[in-house]
């Protein structure tokens, strides 16, 4: 397992539950200087980035970007999937494509669709089956990452904040009826802390179509600071032979650089059920 964090990309001015502070190159060098093994790129319009400069920042650092998240496609531009508005949606698609297209050049591993994939109350009165439309675009989206030998990971959002696929039997459920081998899911704690009944047995259940997690606490506070079993969910993932990322995903408290150091702290304590002997590098 590889421990990482969500960083804003260059194109994003704040990011709610991002962490560093500084410019892009000085974040990038913090997570280096305490031992994260990638940076999670929070983008929303790739058109906006020096892809070749993000390219060798992180490449200077020896930096892995595990994943690119597409939350502020939403959140900033209100961009998504399920939406009865046909140009909305033309410009949501367009915009995923060229996320997948930046993520391929980063060498990232995955691009996640989470608020992406919009809401299907909004579909009432357009159709009478709007799961059977999410799953017709979510496969649009993945055949066109697997063209570009992208993964892509649904994340389960909980109820108060999306209106489908909230927990990992909605989302294997989606992956089995979109059935396509690039699409997994990227867990991310908080959410199944509130929706799954036991984040153990829902990891397990996700098996290798986990892609990817988010770790935050309880309280999506850094690990520690809430009252997750990390201890179990670790052994649980070293138990599925789970190679991916942990990545925090999580409220900036105390402050972003803070956050991401008793991060580290916990995580590198707590993996593998037996304390650090090197410390944080
Ligand atoms: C995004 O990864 C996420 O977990 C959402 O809760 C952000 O709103
Ligand atoms: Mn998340």
């Amino acid at each position: 397992m590889k421990v990482g964090l969500v960083i804003c990309g260059p194109d994003v001015a704040y990011g709610p539950l991002a962490l560093l502070s500084g410019t892009f190159e000085e974040k990038v060098q913090k997570a280096r200087d305490l031992g994260y093994d990638g940076v999670e790129l929070m983008v929303r319009d790739p058109a906006e980035l020096d892809w070749s400069h993000v390219k060798q920042t992180l490449a200077q650092a020896g930096l892995e970007a595990p994943q690119i998240v597409t939350g502020e496609l939403f959140g900033v531009d209100g961009l998504c999937l399920i939406t009865p508005d046909d140009d909305l949606y033309q410009r949501a698609v367009e915009r995923t494509q060229a996320v997948i297209k930046l993520a391929a050049f980063l060498d990232c591993a995955i691009v996640n669709v989470g608020r992406l994939r919009g809401r299907l109350d909004w579909m009432a009165g357009y159709t009478d089956d709007p799961w059977t439309l999410a799953v017709e675009r979510i496969a649009g989206i993945a055949a066109f990452a697997a063209a570009h030998n992208v993964p892509i990971a649904l994340e389960p959002i909980n109820r108060y904040e999306a209106d489908f696929i909230a927990n990992v039997d909605d989302g294997m459920r989606m992956v089995a009826d979109v059935g396509a081998a690039n699409l997994g899911l990227m867990l991310d704690l908080f959410h199944m802390n509130i929706e799954d009944a036991s984040i153990e047995n829902s990891l397990r259940a996700a098996g290798e179509r986990c892609l990817h997690v988010h770790i935050a606490d309880s309280n999506r506070r850094f690990p520690g600071a809430g009252h997750l079993d990390f201890d179990s969910i670790f052994a649980t993932l070293a138990d599925m032979g789970y190679q991916g990322y942990i990545s925090a995903e999580i409220i900036p408290w105390p402050d972003p650089d803070t956050a991401a150091v008793k991060t580290i702290q916990y995580v590198r304590s707590h993996m593998n059920g037996r304390p650090a002997t090197s410390g944080i590098r």
